[in-house]
């Protein structure tokens, strides 16, 4: 499996394709449409997201709602894009004719903490536009839209993933608190934070208001669960085919993240020994079961078909209203950095977009185990598999 995206913030579209994903996966333009309103969802997003929509196309790999076995290509139009037709206009635009609009101007006051500066001073270029419309996290409306296709992928093999908010800023659920479960997404993206603890989410909002009214923005942490996977994806033969480190390389790859955990991860580094891992005993049904999941449900860079957890820790983000002290790149002058609006938190929608990366990584892992050119024909081998290790 392998996939990529294509496109600018203020482009007339964002692309994403994604080879390798078997024929027979049921999916539809509206799947990809709702994917898609649920990264938008979230208490402290922007002006943005009101005004500006996702216009999803599906332009290759599918007919009458299933894959058929080529490279899917999904488009993602932007609604806003005639407003910014000229300024990212990918033919040349005389700068006589570009009209007075701030949108126009160019960005010499990078941000600090944002791709801006860095990107201005490896690629070459006088201004922070064409460096920031790539590292928007824009794009990852592209990767829920592919995610999406690998969750559908998957749930036909009994997998099914669910993301929610454990952290906003300091404010965060209690440990050990009650996992959700498939069945609890839609009362998750109902909550404003998409928070599965009703009392952390009021406090949650909370701290978002206080943010907003003094001019800053918030991070927090995101866990991915995974539920349905089989014993064996991934391997410890060698690093890179790991199970844990794709997964964290694919959530660190998403922007503003700055932490990955596996399971228990930070917490399991304070235990001792005896209290750190999942004992193997004999369950009431005769089964090989664990006492508890610290490990999150890897061990040894395999999955143990147990419940998989992950966690990605996000930054807050960097275009910070009480705008940090940067240089004005065109005269050499000490000032602020540039800001027109900003989400005060976007912690929710990366929980959705950790989501579609954790179920790309994990459709890939699939299909390299179990092959297969037909959703069925994976399904027949990963039946065959599962009849064959021992479980009890
Ligand atoms: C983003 C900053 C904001 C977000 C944007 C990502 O955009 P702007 O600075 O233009 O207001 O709204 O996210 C999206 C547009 C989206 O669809 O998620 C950033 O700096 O990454």
């Amino acid at each position: 499996l392998r996939w990529l995206t294509a496109g600018e913030s203020h482009g007339p579209a964002l692309v994403g394709i994604i080879e390798g994903m078997p024929a027979g996966v049921e999916i539809t333009s509206s799947d990809i449409q709702a994917a898609l309103a649920r990264r938008r969802l979230g208490y402290g997003r922007g002006a943005r997201m009101k005004f500006e929509q996702d216009q999803v196309s599906i332009i290759g790999g599918v007919r009458h709602g299933l894959t058929q076995g080529g490279p899917v290509a999904v488009q993602v139009g932007n609604t806003e894009w005639p407003k910014w037709d000229q300024i990212m206009s990918a033919d040349p635009v005389d700068p006589a004719e570009l009209s007075e609009l701030a949108r126009n101007a160019p960005l010499t006051r990078p941000r600090p903490g944002h791709a801006d500066f860095t990107g201005m001073q490896k690629y070459g270029f006088d201004e922070a536009r064409p460096v920031l419309e790539r590292a928007s996290a824009r794009e990852t409306a592209a990767r829920v839209a592919l995610g999406e296709v690998a969750a559908r992928f998957l749930s036909a093999l009994g997998i099914s993933l669910v993301s929610h908010t454990v952290a906003i800023a300091s404010v965060a659920v209690p440990e050990g608190s009650p996992l959700p479960r498939p069945t609890d997404v839609i009362a998750l993206d109902l909550d404003p934070l998409r928070c599965f603890d009703r009392e952390t989410s009021l406090a949650m909002v909370s701290e978002v208001d206080a943010a907003h009214k003094e001019g800053e923005t918030l991070g927090g942490v995101v866990e991915v669960v995974v539920y349905g996977l089989p014993p064996g994806l991934g391997s410890y033969v060698h690093w890179d085919r790991r199970l844990d480190s794709r997964l964290a390389a694919a959530l660190m790859g998403i922007q503003a993240i700055k932490g990955v955990e596996v399971g228990d991860g930070f917490l399991t580094a304070a235990r001792r020994g005896s209290k750190a891992h999942d004992e193997i005993v004999r369950g009431d049904s005769g089964m090989i079961e664990r006492t508890s999941n610290r490990a999150g449900g890897i061990e040894g860079g395999m999955s143990i078909g147990d419940t998989l957890r992950v966690r990605a820790a996000m930054k807050p983000i960097a275009t910070v209203p009480r705008a940090l002290r940067t240089i004005d790149v065109s005269t050499g002058d000490a000032a602020r950095a540039h800001h027109q609006r900003s989400d005060v938190c976007a912690v929710p929608a990366a929980g959705v977009v950790a989501e579609a990366m954790v179920a790309l990584v994990i459709a890939e892992a699939v299909t390299e185990k179990f092959g297969g050119d037909s959703v069925q024909e994976t399904a027949r081998n990963l039946a065959a598999y599962l009849a064959a290790i021992p479980t009890s």
